[in-house]
């Protein structure tokens, strides 16, 4: 198909035609559908424990679920909190709390307790459902009592204290309540994204948000019913969540989950389950593209490779097809959380380029200091426009109304161009926002810890480029006068409290002064010329 992709003002479309996107179904009811068509096809399976659940059995095991969280009380519009690592009961309770308008909050399984109370403070989780390692920094993240509404704990599993998933799973189903739904404006999910600037903030995307985001999909980045896609990204983060998990269900694929990355399982995995898609971030492309271990297991069965997240490098995506000669595809997505994720796919295999504008979306560049929209290779800010935009923040109208205009342009805060075809390559970063592997690192989280150290009077966080991650978080650190607290202590303090992709992996330097314009905002951008 040729379209064109680029309007006289500039605005940039999809190459495929748009989709009708029925404004009219819930989340739910679009997946459910779906798989009803599957049967006893294995939709999902944990490679670690070999439990599976076939397509057959997910609407039942759902509504059992919905109904048990509703005998519990739990009601339309309640927010229910997730720290899990990647495995069925996950999937299982997004689909429930979809069937009863509970809102779906997953939350970072390597947060500290700490990270983890910030969390419940800002959502006001009615309950909270845990994988059973997880348990015990449930527990401390709780303590201290200012969190009754917190009613309910539950745990993938066993742990003392709380109640088992089993419990719901075994549910009758006959609590089931009528539930009418806006799928326009009623909130799906509420995952955690910092934006373009300060601290991690909820994000509200509607069921309608994630149908069409689905929906769009489906000709950019098709999946068969005969692939085994890999479950390896987190599904608290919005890639793992709707792309991986969802668009592979709705096709009647398989997705295989493993908890983490770990270099033999994932290869394992790969060769035994003979995955056919992989859903990966640059980091894991560089691991496959030069890691010698790859060349002891057999991993031909891979034809379509999916990166996103951070930027993809033509040169190492180059070395990956060199090496991994059978991959067919090897394709980046590129969009944010905000976005539900995906605005656009690169099918072209056009290395460097995120690609053309999926269905019903469009982009364009707008220069950063007069936003006036800019022409074919002019470098400026990426907006983009569609039915996945978000519907706004959670109690957070002001970083809402900077995001996303009244005329629907939400501002990624991402800087780059665009080609001839219509093509997008972005290349830098306007907005705060670090990338450690894929990771949301925000700097406004670390600046505002730091602030809290006895011996520090002032510091910036940037991410320092890196070949393997992506961004390494960096300090720039104004000592107290008088203090000779070293590199050593900060980096250790920071570590003591924070998820490891927050660690200052980047290290610390110390600065005399943080430059800031006249309103007290850190030049950034300053900072990284002096001193990178
Ligand atoms: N190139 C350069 C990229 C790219 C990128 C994202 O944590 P969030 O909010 O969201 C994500 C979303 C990942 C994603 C989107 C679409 C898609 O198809 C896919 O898989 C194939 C994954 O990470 O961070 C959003 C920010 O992450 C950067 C960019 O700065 C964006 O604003 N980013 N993808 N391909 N940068």
């Amino acid at each position: 198909i040729y379209r064109q992709t680029i309007s006289s003002d500039h605005i940039l479309t999809s190459n495929f035609p748009d989709i009708d996107i029925p404004k009219d179904v819930t989340f739910h009811e679009f997946v459910f559908n779906r798989c009803d068509k599957y049967g006893d096809k294995v939709a999902l399976e944990e490679f670690a424990t070999g439990k599976t659940i076939k397509y057959s059995q997910l609407r039942e095991t759902c509504l059992k679920v919905a109904s048990g969280l509703h005998r519990l009380g739990l009601r339309k519009g309640d927010v229910l909190l997730t720290f899990s690592t990647n495995n069925i009961d996950f999937t299982v309770l997004m689909l429930a709390c979809s069937c009863i308008g509970v809102w779906f909050s997953p939350a970072n399984p390597t947060f500290t307790p700490e990270e983890l109370r910030v969390q419940f403070q800002q959502n006001g989780a009615v309950a909270v459902f845990a994988a059973a390692p997880l348990a015990s920094t449930v527990t401390q993240a709780l303590e201290g009592g200012q969190f009754s509404h917190v009613a309910h704990k539950f745990v993938f599993g066993e742990a003392p204290g709380f109640e088992s998933f089993q419990k719901l799973l075994e549910d009758d189903g006959s609590a089931l309540p009528e539930v009418t739904f806006d799928p326009m404006d009623d909130v799906l999910v509420l995952p955690y994204s910092s934006g373009t600037t300060g601290l991690p903030k909820g994000v509200m995307l509607t069921h309608n948000n994630c149908v069409a985001n689905i929906l769009q999909l489906e000709q950019s980045l098709p999946v068969a019913a005969t692939d085994v896609a890999l479950g390896l990204l987190p599904l608290y983060h919005i890639y793992g969540m709707v792309v991986v998990q969802f668009s592979v269900l709705t096709s009647g694929g398989q997705v295989v989950y493993l908890p983490k990355f770990e270099p033999e399982q994932f290869l394992k995995c790969i060769q035994e389950k003979k995955v056919t898609l992989a859903h990966l971030v640059p980091p894991l492309v560089v691991f496959l593209a030069k890691h010698p271990m790859v060349s002891d297991y057999d991993i031909t069965s891979v034809k379509r490779v999916v990166s996103g997240a951070a930027p993809l490098g033509a040169d190492i995506s180059s070395t990956f097809l060199e090496r991994h000669k059978q991959v067919e595809f090897l394709g980046q997505g590129f969009g944010l959380t905000e976005t539900s994720p995906v605005t656009n796919v690169d099918t072209s295999m056009t290395l460097g380029s995120v690609g053309y504008m999926i269905p019903n979306t469009e982009g364009k560049i707008v220069d950063l200091e007069t936003q006036k929209v800019l022409g074919q290779r002019e470098d400026g800010e990426f907006c983009v426009r569609g039915p996945q935009v978000m519907k706004g923040y959670f109690n957070n109208q002001k970083a809402t109304d900077d995001m996303v205009k009244p005329d629907g342009w939400l501002f990624t805060g991402d800087i780059g161009y665009y080609d001839e075809k219509g093509r997008v390559y972005i290349h830098d970063r306007l907005k705060e926002l670090i990338k450690y592997k894929g990771s949301q690192v925000a700097p406004a989280e670390l600046e505002a810890l730091l602030l809290g150290h006895s011996e520090v009077a002032d510091v910036a966080v940037i991410g320092k480029p890196d070949e393997n991650a992506g961004e390494l978080p960096t300090a720039f650190v104004v000592r107290k006068k008088g203090s000779e607290v070293t590199e050593q202590d900060i980096v250790q303090f920071v570590q003591e409290r924070v998820a490891p992709s927050k660690r200052l992996r980047g290290g610390v330097q110390f600065i005399d002064e943080v430059p800031k314009n006249p309103s007290g905002k850190i030049l950034r951008r300053i900072i990284m010329a002096n001193y990178l």
